[in-house]
């Protein structure tokens, strides 16, 4: 059962000003579908881990045999990064969580200003192309904002990403060339808190 490249489930242009519809297709249709077809194509090698799921082939990223393991974690880590983000955005979207996720965030970070300001001092101070995000760690029961460089999945390590931006330069330059920081404040204006809200209840159900 081969990896599959997920519709967007909204137009290019949804997420207009902020990301513009030409980086919007670029980004899914072809950096997306490229780490989907080299993700199938490392797996060919390993046929016995052709049926797994990619949250449980990133989970379990040790059992991967180490000639396709760096191409597992580049390419499944970018199929699965990528996947999350297009859900957790939409159009109309933007403004403040709320519910069981603004209890958590209060919880994490002490407000949501404080999230916002670690989110984005995370995403500019990621030396080259990386993530900014904000996950769950099953372990304390709390929500942790970190960064990853390049498409390192933080399932590798044990925790659930809950939401998170993309910095590579390929998810902002046609808009904001160098601008990485502006980048990051308009962001906040796409995120679906409710999509996000949903990624943290099944985080902390186990899911
Ligand atoms: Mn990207």
């Amino acid at each position: 059962m081969a990896h599959t490249l997920p519709a967007l489930p909204y137009a290019f242009d949804a997420l207009e000003p902020h990301i513009d519809a030409k980086t919007m297709e670029i980004h899914s249709q072809k950096h997306h579908k490229a780490y989907v077809d080299n993700l199938n194509k490392a797996l060919e090698a390993a046929p016995d881990l052709a049926g797994q799921d990619i949250v449980t082939l990133l989970r379990n990223i040790g059992s991967v045999p180490a000639a396709i393991k760096q191409a597992v974690i580049n390419n499944g880590g970018g199929h699965h990064n990528h996947a999350l983000f297009w859900e957790i955005m939409g159009p109309g979207a933007g403004g403040e969580p709320t519910g069981t996720l603004a209890d958590a965030i209060k919880d994490a970070f002490g407000d949501f200003a404080k999230l916002k300001d670690t989110v984005k001092n995370n995403g500019i101070t990621q030396f080259g192309s990386g993530w900014s995000w904000v996950v769950y760690n099953p372990t304390s029961g709390k929500l942790e904002a970190i960064k990853k460089p390049n498409q390192d999945s933080p399932l590798m390590e044990g925790l659930v990403p809950v939401f998170g931006v993309d910095v590579w330069e390929h998810a902002y330059y046609l808009k904001y060339q160098n601008l990485r920081a502006a980048y990051l404040d308009a962001w906040w204006n796409v995120v679906n808190w409710k999509a996000v809200e949903a990624k943290y209840v099944a985080a902390k159900a186990g899911k």
